[in-house]
């Protein structure tokens, strides 16, 4: 059985990380805080795979097509060539500590040249707190920063405790990559600037407000961290230097499309004073954005909106500009209570930022402002930038880009408030694998088809795990959706049906978590492939393959202590993506889309979802009372 890692309660005194001996071959200056005793990632058997992604086309290609791949596979298989590259994985697994990470990090990432802003960068968004203006603003910026100090000791001290899953302990590596670490751009790969361990770490965080960057120390002379009050104080200076709102966003810059960027960022740091302001918000530890007020809208589209303020900012004349898009963590307070997050993907999968999120939340809940001694401090540091015509005619291009990505996010939210885990499980289902199948009704019900659709799955039961796919579209998923839509079928039936679909879900579930299942381990060999040299085996380069990769449905499941909304943008063009926190009573789903695709809408796929869990509780209601 499957246990909610990220819920999974720290244990006092559970084991602590550790530093792992020797070399790490596939990463540079990042610090081996992480425990020797895990499995590594296995290679997955090659005709495992094979016979795995042929069922898992079965659903979403013809017969013709599937046909044709099976003739494919089956030359990949008794060629020679699979096995080749299957030993090159498995050689290359004996000399790392994980073969697919360095991959991954590059692939997924740092070779992507889409800009992170909606693109690869999630957002969080917290409840909506109660205060009301710019007092209750600061004071509350406040004290969510000298939470999130207090959550660095633990991982300052290596005495973060261990998280399991079913009863395995997890990979707690990402948690030391997540502060004090920025993305850079390249003109065609980026990189990730993390502190070296034996340099002087940073002491201070960059505060944005009204496009203006500021440099707060966040330690005393004696190394305590600030206090709430302190803290509070130097934000005050902070916005009384920064009221003027005519200011150049530089920061915009940082979401344009990474070539495009790479090239402006050579431009920017010819300068001085440019090079060592933005070094200054490389290396500070997090960055907390002061965000002006948006327009006002109606309570039902408030999540929306505010979802859409962490994914891009508002737009060029509202927040976009008080970003660095660049930045690992960037924490958004607005002035009506709005806050929560937008984090840079690379370093770090979700769990550890929401597990910091839960933490800090808590922290902030019991801590009250007290005033401390009036210990005189310093001005914080106004960053300067020197806007030559050049690096001017950048933001122009960057706020338009910027307001046309604006214009295409189609955002929904939908807080689903009927149930939440409690319904699922007390019929004995899988609430994750339930869920998904309500997506599967809902985009069924609505183009009349199902479509490859992509579930994240944790790797961290390995050593430098981070994810692989759980592939939700399966032959027992299309029999109970189209079951929902057939008139015919009795709800007994369909009953059967979605039992049969979610335990399957369930089998993938822990296939994918336990490193069996098929994405990685085909992108691995893709890779391998390149890196020997060879031709590119026809297997990836048939229709079938850019079927099964075209994500209309782009899923993941975020659970949170705290009750918030998690979000990201879609893959494809005319796709989805769909971030939900399953709570016991009821589940925040996020919805994206492209407004550029007529296809598409968020609030309508939300609303069928909606109407998809009410229809799926009532079979299961329905059919409960007819075995009665
Ligand atoms: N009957 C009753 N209860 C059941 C059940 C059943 N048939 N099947 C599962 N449950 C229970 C589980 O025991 C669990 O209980 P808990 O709430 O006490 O922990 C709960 O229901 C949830 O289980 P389930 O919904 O099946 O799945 P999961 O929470 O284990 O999640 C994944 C599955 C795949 C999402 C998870 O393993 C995972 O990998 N999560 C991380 C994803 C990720 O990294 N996302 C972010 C990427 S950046
Ligand atoms: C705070 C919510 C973060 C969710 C991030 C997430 O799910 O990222 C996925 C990671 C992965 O490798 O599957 C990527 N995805 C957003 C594209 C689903």
């Amino acid at each position: 059985m499957l246990a909610l890692f990220v819920r999974t309660t720290l244990r006092p005194g559970a084991v602590k990380p550790r530093r792992l001996p020797g070399p790490v071959p596939h990463t540079q200056e990042r610090p081996l805080v992480h425990q020797a005793g895990l499995p590594k990632l296995p290679v997955p058997p090659l005709k495992q795979t094979c016979e795995n992604y042929l069922a898992t086309l079965e659903p979403i290609v013809s017969e013709e097509e599937l046909g044709h791949t099976r003739e494919l596979v089956e030359e990949f298989l008794k060629g020679g060539v699979g096995e080749r590259l299957q030993k090159g994985l498995e050689r290359r697994a004996r000399k790392t500590h994980n073969w697919l990470s360095e991959w991954w990090m590059q692939s997924a990432y740092l070779d992507c040249r889409m800009p992170v802003a909606v693109y690869t960068s999630p957002g969080v968004v917290l409840p909506r707190m109660h205060f009301q203006d710019r007092q209750g603003q600061m004071r509350f910026a406040a004290k969510l920063i000298a939470g999130v100090l207090e959550f660095k000791k633990l991982i300052d001290s290596d005495t973060l405790p261990v998280e399991y899953l079913s009863k395995k302990p997890l990979c707690m590596d990402q948690y030391y990559q997540i502060l004090s670490s920025c993305r850079i751009p390249g003109p065609k790969r980026d990189t990730v600037l993390k502190q070296a361990i034996g340099k002087t770490p940073p002491t201070h965080i960059t505060v944005v407000h009204n496009f203006q960057f500021f440099v707060l120390d966040v330690y005393n002379s004696d190394g305590t961290p600030l206090t709430v009050d302190q803290l509070y104080m130097q934000l005050e200076k902070i916005w009384n230097t920064s009221l003027q709102t005519n200011k150049e966003p530089v920061g915009i810059l940082t979401s344009q499309h990474r070539n495009t960027w790479g090239k402006a960022y050579n431009n920017l740091i010819k300068d001085k004073t440019n090079k060592e302001s933005v070094r200054a918000i490389q290396k500070s530890i997090f960055t907390v954005c002061l965000d002006a007020p948006m327009p006002r809208v109606s309570d039902e589209l408030y999540m929306s909106r505010v979802a859409a303020q962490m994914l891009h900012g508002g737009g060029a004349r509202w927040n976009s500009g008080n970003r660095w898009f660049d930045k690992t963590l960037q924490f958004i307070v607005g002035e009506d209570g709005t806050c929560g997050l937008v984090y840079e993907h690379a370093p770090s999968e979700g769990p550890p930022i929401v597990f910091l999120i839960d933490y800090v939340v808590k922290y902030m809940q019991k801590t009250e402002i007290v005033r401390s001694p009036m210990v005189p401090l310093s001005m914080p540091q106004k960053l300067r930038f020197n806007i030559t015509p050049e690096v001017k005619r950048d933001i122009e291009k960057a706020k338009q880009n910027m307001n046309i990505m604006v214009h295409d996010l189609d955002v929904n939210v939908l807080m689903f408030t009927d149930y939440g885990k409690n319904v699922p499980k007390q019929h004995n289902l899988s609430p994750d694998a339930f869920i998904q199948m309500a997506f599967q009704l809902a985009y069924f019900r609505m183009y009349s088809v199902c479509c490859a659709t992509y579930e994240s799955a944790s790797l961290r039961m390995f050593q430098y795990g981070r994810t692989d796919a759980i592939r939700v579209t399966t032959k027992e998923s299309l029999k109970f959706v189209q079951s929902m839509q057939d008139p015919s079928k009795q709800n007994a039936e369909r009953l059967a049906l979605l039992q049969k679909a979610t335990q399957r879900h369930k089998e993938n579930a822990y296939n994918a978590i336990h490193g069996q299942a098929i994405d990685r381990h085909l992108l691995g060999l893709r890779l391998q492939a390149i890196e020997d040299l060879t031709s590119m085996p026809e297997i990836f380069m048939d229709t079938s393959f850019a079927v099964a990769h075209h994500y209309n449905l782009l899923t993941s499941q975020v659970g949170s202590k705290t009750d918030c909304v998690m979000c990201f943008g879609p893959m494809v063009p005319d796709g989805y993506g769909v971030c939900y926190n399953p709570m016991d009573e009821h589940i925040n789903i996020a919805v994206t889309a492209f407004n550029s695709c007529e296809e598409t809408n968020a609030a309508k796929y939300a609303q069928t979802v909606n109407d998809a869990l009410v229809d799926m509780r009532a079979l299961l209601e329905d059919t409960a009372t007819a075995q009665q």
